[in-house]
């Protein structure tokens, strides 16, 4: 038999919880070969909520799922975590600035990062997923010192996936015949869904569409694309943003295969141009264990002047953070 490995989920009882544990407990996080053990982190009005979740896991009979915890102490929490999911995050309200959103944040991220560093298993791998996350991911990330800040990481594989699906059907081919997308900079309305690179049906992506198209609609409708599902479903993504943490952690966790590769916000090591320390968007590969960021791109004009636009944000959002003393 083989130890579980510990998954800490916080917010577990919000929708893309909801849409996410079924998943990990049935093994598509992990494997069909690891057993879990899931560790769920709410605030204590959202506990009744969790044990609900949790009756139902309980009721799935997942042979991979060993246990699961619930608590709504972050070092109870995070006590041996694996993996974390810091999903659990405080929304923006009416009339909130954005000074304000940050520091109602830095209040959840800063104690989570502490917790993380307190009690965290030695190779304890962090997704950042709660809003606004690349920035939540660096709070995390500088409270927890004793960690290698490589293992904090913020998502960006649902533009990911939505780009790679716009792309894909503007071609008229599936999904998996499109590769080597790029998302870059801040998971935010400033993001860079990138094709120059991207290859569809093994040709180059800019050989199929036009720079009209590239410009006017499928990166206003990338970016947009989670206001257009509050507009329709009435509530945010959840299940596809589920879906791409599980995507997220399974590459981190068993490799991306070959020269393709995918998108995550990591630590930047000054690649691009993006300043050393952010926690920026990148094109990634996976192998060990470790993230790396795809060498040797050539950028162009166009590209250039969109991810500067990007990482400005995220140097923007740094500075506020700095001078709120949250990081
Ligand atoms: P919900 O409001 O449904 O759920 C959030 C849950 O977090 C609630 O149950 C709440 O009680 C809990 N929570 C709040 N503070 C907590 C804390 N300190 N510790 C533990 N739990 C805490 O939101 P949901 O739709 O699940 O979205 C969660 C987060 O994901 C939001 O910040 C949202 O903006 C963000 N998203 C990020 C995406 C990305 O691509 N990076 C896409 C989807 C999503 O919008």
């Amino acid at each position: 038999t083989t130890t579980p490995v510990n998954v800490t989920v916080t917010g577990a009882a919000g929708q893309i919880g909801y849409a996410l544990l079924f998943r990990i407990a049935s093994g598509q996080l992990l494997g069909p070969d690891t057993p879990v053990s899931l560790r769920l982190l709410e605030i204590p009005q959202g506990v009744k909520a969790a044990e609900g979740t949790a009756m139902e896991l309980d009721d799935c009979a997942f042979p991979l799922l060993a246990g699961i915890d619930i608590f709504d102490d972050a070092r109870q929490g995070f006590d041996g975590a694996n993996v974390a999911l810091l999903v659990g995050a405080r929304p923006r309200s009416k009339g909130m600035e954005r000074g304000d959103l940050l520091e109602a944040n830095g209040g959840i991220f800063g104690p989570q990062g502490e917790a993380i560093n307190a009690g965290a298993a030695d190779d304890v791998k962090v997704l950042v997923v709660g809003n606004p996350a690349n920035t939540n991911a660096l709070i995390a990330q500088r409270h927890a010192p004793d960690v290698p800040a490589e293992r904090f990481t913020a998502m960006t594989r649902l533009d990911h996936n939505r780009a790679l699906h716009q792309l894909a059907t503007k071609a008229g081919v599936a999904v998996n015949e499109v590769e080597r997308l790029t998302i870059w900079g801040n998971h935010s309305a400033t993001q860079y869904p990138d094709i120059f690179h991207a290859r569809v049906g093994g040709r180059a992506a800019t050989d199929v569409v036009d720079e009209a198209w590239l410009e006017s609609e499928f990166i206003p409708t990338v970016a947009k694309r989670g206001a257009a599902i509050i507009e329709a479903r009435g509530l945010s993504s959840a299940a596809s943003a589920a879906n791409a943490a599980i995507d997220h952690v399974h590459d981190w966790v068993t490799g991306t295969q070959g020269e393709g590769w995918t998108s995550a916000a990591i630590v930047s090591d000054g690649s691009y141009g993006v300043p050393e320390g952010l926690i920026s968007s990148f094109p990634v590969r996976a192998r060990d264990g470790r993230w790396e960021i795809v060498q040797g791109l050539e950028v162009n004009d166009f590209s250039r002047a969109k991810i500067d636009a990007s990482v400005a944000e995220l140097v923007e959002e740094r500075d506020a953070v700095q001078q709120l003393g949250l990081v």
